[in-house]
């Protein structure tokens, strides 16, 4: 253990000052120095950042292996930048440019900043419960021996202490619990203060307990070794128990106030401490009172170090928002700045000449200097492997799944069966999982081949006792599917995980989760949250829309469309036949792993159709690309049926009743509104000669130098024309193509909440059957 007096402690504490002055300096740059054009407030959190810089010091230079991944608090973003600046992995003006365009970005991101980021933060508490999926994930490629044991390392997640009143922390602690993940630490800067003020005190050790009841230790740092040594000195018992009665607010006003104010109060309430108060000025008072032990490197790097085995671990390091700034414990300070006299100061009492501000060893001597420097480089993450190259996996063809008559849920379980039962690469890098609801997604067949995922084998008690059951329930080490409890939300956070695994780990999975389709919106932010760092995975939601029929209004869907529709990093399709479906899983498998690839959303049903007789392959790419002609239009034809997905059949009723009165009648299966939309906005991006905007290299294609693909579907139309679209959703997800050519258009589809029924009475009343497309024709084409 090191002591107070080591060398190393003292160079930790200098580049604890340098963290602290290089964040607030960047901050102060992009708000008082850069000039603004709009005269917008700039931003950033001066306050937070002080707030963790000890904490992040003790980490990066000293705790941190070369393995491990950390997720930082999202508004000690410019800590992070600060430490891989005196890493020499930050450029000076990606610095000058912060909250600039192209600069370090506000909260860091994985995909858009230029220092390594682990994760992506900025919703608060998803950055935090990410890391403990990871531990998970390790677990797994560990187990699966697609990672070796000496590349293992501890996923650390630095939190805001607001971020424990996030619900998803709690659903993820159970999960974790569940999964008896390891290596995984969790630090909060617990400065007892959020956004808009101090936070309640009732919550005082009640973190401890939740936390220790799912299986973590929980360190609590919260007197530094000043306050520590005062406590054992006349007087010290009275102030140690006036600290821990203290409320929160009060603590924040005090520190804020200073030494005169701290002698009165004390004086006032714990009169016991006049022997402590005598011996110190107002400013060693202060000091005295604000040596908590988040802030305090003697008593961080002895924690840290004191929790070198794999049990989850909470820290609770207690510290002051703002520490050694001029707005410390003030209740606003959360985006306070400050003033350029207020930086000035701070910029002399650290030694750092004027014109020197940005240079990384400004104002320490020689020896100081070197000793400072020789730690950062010599510190363990200096040295990180971060780029980790992985192999693609070749996707085989995906077959389709015989019969006349089947759905595009039971054709998707179909395929991963065939896929398991096949065996290879790509069969043996995919993991599922579900919400609870892999039995009724019909993932069962896949998971009684592939078997549950557990650390710790779990027996299958119904078959053992030779009780009759169609599902296989065992867990191995070698198992394939990752159960789930029901909250979505954590699905979300588990796919962003296991989409991230080549990043993380060095191996690509596969990652598919079912859920219905619903009950997306329950994990919305994590999904997104997911998307924003580009995971990879394979969304598969089903049943979906009023097509469920008597599971009634509260399952069914309206508007994941239309989520789609508006969600970077994830691509929509909404097959109707299994072959459609089958096209778009083997499209899937190579979006996952292409470099400018992305997520797919496969929206399916539980509804059986009669599948399609096909002539040629024709149709394939069209149906990739976002939607094929099922039936030609007749060139200049006046009109068309446009479908999505599980109506297929009432569509194609409709064409067969219609053809004979309007010739020429075309009938569209779109099978991607969102790839159809994303084309026709590129094209347009194409002709103002924008460049793509950032991370949309993948669309590019379906625009280029052409008519995007919906122009050219839509093209054989004549200007005149109009046409009917039909989904078991939003209708506005298909009405928006009339505006691609400026055709009329008579959307059907969901805009009520549904109820239960049969598909007659549901599609009678809800206008998707024949009758109500007959009708709606009849009204744009008929004279
Ligand atoms: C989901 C979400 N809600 C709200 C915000 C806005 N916000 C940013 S930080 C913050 C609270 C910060 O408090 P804390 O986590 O304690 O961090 P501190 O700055 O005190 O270290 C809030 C409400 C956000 N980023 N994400
Ligand atoms: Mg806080």
């Amino acid at each position: 253990m090191l002591s107070k007096s080591s060398p190393d402690l003292d160079a930790l504490r200098l580049l604890e000052e340098r963290l602290r002055w290089l964040s607030a300096w960047t901050i102060h740059n992009a708000n008082h120095l850069r000039p603004s054009a709009d005269g917008l407030k700039v931003g950033g959190h001066q306050a937070s950042c002080a707030s963790m810089t000890a904490i992040m010091a003790a980490l990066y230079f000293h705790a941190l292996g070369p393995n491990d991944k950390v997720a930082v608090k999202p508004h000690a973003g410019p800590v992070l930048h600060a430490v891989h600046y005196l890493l020499g992995n930050q450029s000076r003006e990606q610095l000058e440019a912060f909250r600039g365009f192209g600069g370090a970005q506000s909260y860091p991101s994985r995909t858009k900043d230029r220092i390594p980021v682990d994760f992506s933060t900025g919703s608060v508490g998803l950055g935090v419960a990410v890391t403990a999926f990871a531990s998970l994930v390790q677990d797994y490629l560990l187990a699966h021996a697609m990672m070796k044991p000496e590349e293992a390392g501890r996923m650390v997640a630095l939190m805001g202490d607001a971020e424990l009143d996030e619900g998803n922390i709690y659903e993820c602690l159970i999960e974790a619990y569940k999964h008896d993940i390891r290596n995984c630490w969790w630090i909060v800067d617990y400065n007892r203060q959020s956004l808009d003020a101090t936070t309640a005190e009732r919550m005082f050790r009640r973190f401890d307990d939740i936390f220790a009841a799912c299986g973590w230790r929980v360190v609590t740092l919260k007197y530094g070794k000043a306050l520590e040594a005062a406590f054992a000195e006349r007087g010290g018992e009275a102030l140690k128990r006036w600290i821990d009665d203290c409320p929160n607010a009060d603590y924040a006003a005090l520190t804020y106030l200073g030494g005169a104010a701290w002698r009165e109060r004390l004086a006032k309430d714990a009169p016991e401490t006049k022997p402590l108060l005598d011996a110190r000025d107002d400013e060693a008072l202060a000091a005295l009172m604000t040596n908590l032990a988040g802030h305090d490197m003697a008593s961080l790097v002895e924690a840290f170090d004191a929790a070198q085995d794999d049990v989850p671990t909470l820290f609770i390091a207690y510290t002051i928002k703002g520490y050694g700034l001029p707005f410390a414990g003030h209740k606003d300070n959360h985006a306070g700045l400050m003033n350029p006299g207020q930086i000035a100061a701070l910029r002399d009492r650290m030694g750092i000449a004027e014109g020197e501000e940005w240079e990384p060893w400004a104002g320490l001597g020689g020896n100081s200097a070197e000793a400072v420097r020789s730690l950062a480089e010599s510190s363990r993450i200096a040295q990180a492997k971060r780029e980790r190259p992985w192999n693609q996996v070749e996707v085989p063809a995906v077959p389709v799944p015989a019969g006349e008559e089947q759905s595009t849920q039971a054709a998707f379980g179909r395929i991963l069966l065939d896929l398991s039962r096949a065996g290879g690469p790509l069969a043996d890098r995919i993991v599922t999982t579900s919400p609870d609801v892999t039995v009724s997604t019909n993932l069962g067949a896949w998971v009684n081949q592939r078997g549950l995922f557990r650390r710790q084998e779990l027996a299958d008690v119904f078959a053992a006792a030779k009780i009759p059951s169609a599902q296989k329930w065992g867990g191995h080490e070698a198992g394939q599917h990752i159960e789930l409890g029901i909250a979505e939300n954590n699905l979300f956070l588990m796919l962003a995980a296991l989409g991230l695994a080549g990043d993380l780990f060095g191996t690509r999975l596969f990652p598919i989760g079912t859920v219905y389709d619903p009950f997306i919106a329950r994990g919305l932010d994590a999904l997104n949250y997911a998307c924003y760092q580009d995971a990879r995975f394979l969304l598969v939601a089903t049943p979906s829309g009023v097509t469920l029929g008597p599971e009634g209004g509260a399952h069914q869907s309206i508007n994941p469309p239309l989520i789609a529709l508006g969600q970077p990093g994830l691509r929509h399709y909404e097959p109707a036949f299994a072959d459609e479906l089958a096209l778009m899983m083997e499209e899937a498998f190579r979006l996952l792993q292409a470099p400018g690839g992305e997520s797919v959303y496969l929206r399916l049903t539980t509804r059986t159709l009669r599948q399609v007789e096909r002539e040629d392959d024709a149709w394939k790419s069209g149906a990739l690309a976002g939607g094929y002609w099922l039936r030609d239009p007749a060139p200049g034809s006046e009109a068309a049926l446009v479908y999505s997905g599980a109506v297929a059949p009432e569509a194609l009723a409709a064409w067969e009743a219609l053809k004979d009165d309007v010739p020429g009648l075309g009938l569209l299966a779109v099978t991607s509104p969102d790839l159809l939309h994303r084309g026709w906005t590129e094209r347009q991006r194409v002709r103002w000669k924008a460049p793509p905007r950032d991370g949309e290299g993948a669309h590019a294609k379906h625009g280029g130098g052409g008519p995007s693909h919906v122009e050219r579907l839509l093209a054989p139309l004549a200007p005149t024309a109009g046409f009917v679209t039909l989904i078991d959703a939003a209708p506005a997800s298909l009405s928006w193509l009339g505006g691609v050519l400026g055709h009329k258009v008579s959307p059907l589809g969901i805009e009520r909440f549904g109820q239960t029924g049969s598909l007659d009475d549901l599609y009678r009343e809800y206008r998707l059957d024949a009758d109500a497309i007959v009708e709606a024709a009849a009204e744009l084409f008929l004279p």
